[in-house]
């Protein structure tokens, strides 16, 4: 049974999260094409070859959407604005778009839903893409250019804003494992993006804060549980990489740690020259960190140039899309991060969610959200700062390369017809929230 709200602090924050590529549709409202349009247009690299060009028509239903977070009884909405949609060209602002993004703010005012703003979540221009975008040091202005853009016209109506969202994924998943936009397999443009990607995040940090931010700043991670899959030392060591490139390259730089040493035994070469001379502006400080947590991986050693590593399937229950549900380490990781990387630092849990091929009757659901709330009780109760849980996602949407397959969401889309159905975890959620 899901946790009733009166079992949390005061105050903590029940949410649910989407993000612009995911739910708006690109067609609509000016919005310029971006790498995801291309990555997707490539044959093999999106099941069926699907887009976001349709979305889930959020872009016209937004106001529905809204009664849906709502009625559910949702504090917060954690959104993102489409940086294509922003800036078609990567430097023209299209006037719809920011309109767009201030009507669905005063939308959620106006429900009494506190909006969750995130600049980046993965939409690049084309025009920025074909300058190399992650690669190229220019996107460091370009980023801050486009954040201070939109803060400019919503930042004083948002509780909080993020400059990205995991930029792990942006970095390493789509520039080395080629599985997102823009679908490379390269260690040198790895180690440009996952630098770049951490410069920019800080640059525009101080951007904003020279504009006159609210101390409400913060960076949204992923996390992901990185387990060895057998008792060998080679296993341990591969799981060790793996945890280093994964859950502390990003955070480390963040928090004015530096670069993880099992990291940069590979990507140190592959680092833009002059890097160390970025850290510190890297490290501005935070005003909270958002940390996303879904599964565990296993790894074992493999042949071969560095990394080594290999995943190997582990025996958990798993997901729609194999993902093993381990909600434990939700907890692990919230402890770690205070312990070892943010101290006091609020913790918000900005993302957790599970894919199911259901439809409207989800049980699984329901026991998968009862037990990362669980697991977020068990840190608050070791003392961890956290403020809020936003299960992702709100809807069925575009889950990337897997297309619209996977389904995530609280409710139900009909992709024909575009019809919401709030499924049974949607109404068990309200259930505990209420009162
Ligand atoms: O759908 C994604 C989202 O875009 C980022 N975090 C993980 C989700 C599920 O894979």
């Amino acid at each position: 049974m899901i946790p009733k709200r009166s079992s949390f602090p005061p105050g903590f924050l029940f949410g649910a999260a989407t993000s612009a590529y995911q739910i708006e549709g690109t067609q609509f409202g000016g919005t310029g094409p971006s790498h995801w349009d291309s990555f997707a247009a490539t044959p093999g690299n999106t099941f069926q070859g699907q887009d976001g060009s349709r979305g889930c028509e959020h872009y016209l239903r937004w106001e529905s959407d809204l009664d849906l977070l709502k009625d559910a009884g949702f504090d917060a909405y954690r959104f993102s604005t489409s940086w294509a949609r922003v800036l078609p060209d990567g430097r023209t602002v299209n006037p719809e778009g920011l309109d767009f993004y201030d009507r669905l703010v005063d939308g959620m005012l106006a429900r009494g839903l506190k909006p969750f703003l995130t600049f980046h979540h993965w939409d690049m221009p084309s025009a920025l893409a074909t300058r190399g975008g992650w690669q190229n040091r220019e996107i460091v202005d370009h980023f801050a250019r486009f954040c201070q853009t939109v803060y400019a016209r919503i930042g004083d109506r948002v509780e909080t804003a993020a400059t990205l969202n995991e930029p792990w994924c942006i970095s390493w998943l789509s520039h080395f494992m080629g599985f997102h936009a823009p679908g490379l397999r390269d260690i040198r443009a790895t180690g440009h993006a996952m630098h770049h990607v951490m410069l920019a995040h800080g640059t525009a940090i101080a951007a904003l804060r020279a504009d006159g931010a609210r101390d409400h700043l913060g960076l949204v991670l992923n996390f992901e549980t990185a387990h060895p899959a057998d008792d060998s030392a080679e296993a341990r060591a591969a799981a060790a990489r793996q945890d280093a490139i994964y859950n502390r390259w990003f955070v480390q730089a963040a928090m004015g740690q530096g670069y993880p040493t099992e990291a940069m035994e590979g990507l140190e070469p592959h680092l833009p020259k002059g890097w160390q001379d970025d850290l510190a502006m890297i490290a501005q400080p935070l005003d909270w960190l958002g940390v996303n947590y879904y599964t565990r991986k296993n790894y074992a050693h493999a042949p071969g140039p560095w990394p080594q590593t290999v995943e190997v399937p582990g025996p958990l229950p798993k997901t729609q899309i194999d993902w093993e549900i381990r909600p434990e380490g939700l907890t692990e990781f919230l402890v770690r991060l205070k312990r070892d990387h943010t101290g006091d630092l609020p913790l918000y849990i900005t993302e957790s969610g599970v894919a199911f091929a259901d439809e409207t009757d989800d049980p699984n659901r329901i026991a998968y959200i009862a037990a990362h709330l669980q697991a977020a009780q068990a840190a608050l109760a070791e003392g961890v700062d956290v403020r809020s849980f936003f299960y992702w996602s709100l809807l069925d949407n575009y889950e990337w390369s897997l297309g619209y397959l996977p389904r995530f969401g609280l409710v139900h889309v009909d992709y024909e017809t575009m019809e919401r159905t709030p499924k049974a975890s949607w109404h068990a959620l309200r259930e505990a929230l209420a009162g």
